[in-house]
């Protein structure tokens, strides 16, 4: 991954992997790029940019030329919450421009990643430890577009040799940049109001288990399958992987060792909590840790330390800009 094209490059995991890889590998070693410019990001000026709509491939066939990159790192995508309030959209946008990513990269003949999630599961998938190889008949059109996608990128393997590899990403908690529209996004909230009003109220309801990570350990995942020895993946689309699981009054409980009078209370969504007991409680991750050596480094309680520590600082400093 010498030279990589990020598209999606603002969203919650495009803006940590562009500094990391940026940090890792040169300022000029990704081309960050986003369907809007937002003045003064870090990601914008830190090195190359470009606005691209991953609908539009000669643009991104153009880019990827100009530039010369090896890899495509294709994160776009509209997430759970919001592609089932706009289903039509959420197809076109997240097939359309999958089909144009893996076009480009079969025509310049680059190595691919995108993200599939434990959203690709559904009902009728084992809950507890879903296993790598198992049924996926997801009933949400973010589901429907993460387990063609999965199809989709193999399919690219095996009939065009396209070097595709994907992770199922578990609900992603960071602090730097506020997640859009996914249904895991209350675990992310949860720790802005802890630290503003030591109370939150949780859109999904009390039980509900979902897997979860937190974003160092998913940008070490994304660059560890990336650059390992493609004679030892038997899979490729996509990988388990997943750090913790959790229910809102576990996570309550480990902010309270931090924070002991903060509150939780429950305003359940129903449309987002319909999505999550859709899908499973807890990933097998074995593949992940056979093939390629995933190894997430926090648990829940290290976690929320360090989000709280870092969103503290960010809070501050927010403050002061406002001033
Ligand atoms: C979402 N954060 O909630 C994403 C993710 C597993 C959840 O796919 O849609």
């Amino acid at each position: 991954m010498k030279k990589v094209l990020i598209t999606g490059c603002l969203g919650q995991i495009g803006s940590e992997l562009t500094m990391r890889l940026r940090a890792d590998n040169g300022t000029d070693s990704v081309i960050a790029t986003d369907i809007r410019r937002i003045a003064g990001n870090e990601v914008i000026e830190s090195g190359p940019f470009e606005i691209l709509d991953v609908t539009d491939k000669d643009k991104m066939m153009d880019i990827a030329r100009e530039y010369e990159v090896d890899t495509i790192i294709h994160l776009a995508a509209l997430l759970s919450a919001v592609a089932e309030e706009k289903p039509q959209l959420a197809w076109n946008l997240n097939m359309g421009g999958l089909v144009n990513a893996l076009e480009v990269a079969r025509e310049l003949h680059l190595k691919f990643f995108t993200p599939s999630s434990i959203g690709s599961f559904g009902p009728g998938t084992p809950a507890e430890n879903t296993p790598q190889d198992t049924l996926q008949r997801p009933t949400t059109m973010y589901g429907v577009t993460k387990v063609s996608g999965e199809l989709l990128c193999d399919y690219y393997f095996q009939k065009f040799g396209v070097d595709t590899r994907g992770v199922r990403f578990p609900g992603l908690i960071s602090y730097k940049t506020l997640p859009g529209g996914g249904t895991t996004d209350y675990a992310v909230d949860i720790y802005y109001e802890a630290l503003k009003n030591k109370s939150y109220t949780s859109f999904i309801g009390k039980g509900t288990h979902m897997d979860m990570m937190y974003m160092p350990d998913a940008i070490d995942a994304i660059i560890k399958l990336m650059n390992a020895d493609p004679k030892r993946l038997v899979h490729r689309n996509a990988f388990n992987i997943t750090a913790m699981s959790f229910e809102p009054e576990q996570i309550a409980a480990s902010i309270r060792k931090f924070i002991p009078d903060f509150e939780l209370k429950y305003d359940v969504d129903p449309a987002r909590q319909a999505i999550a007991d859709s899908w499973p409680d807890s990933l097998d991750a074995s593949c992940a840790r056979n093939e390629w050596d995933f190894d997430p480094q926090y648990d829940l309680d290290r976690m929320t330390k360090d989000m709280l520590e870092k969103l503290t600082k960010k809070l501050e400093n927010d403050t002061v800009v406002r001033h």
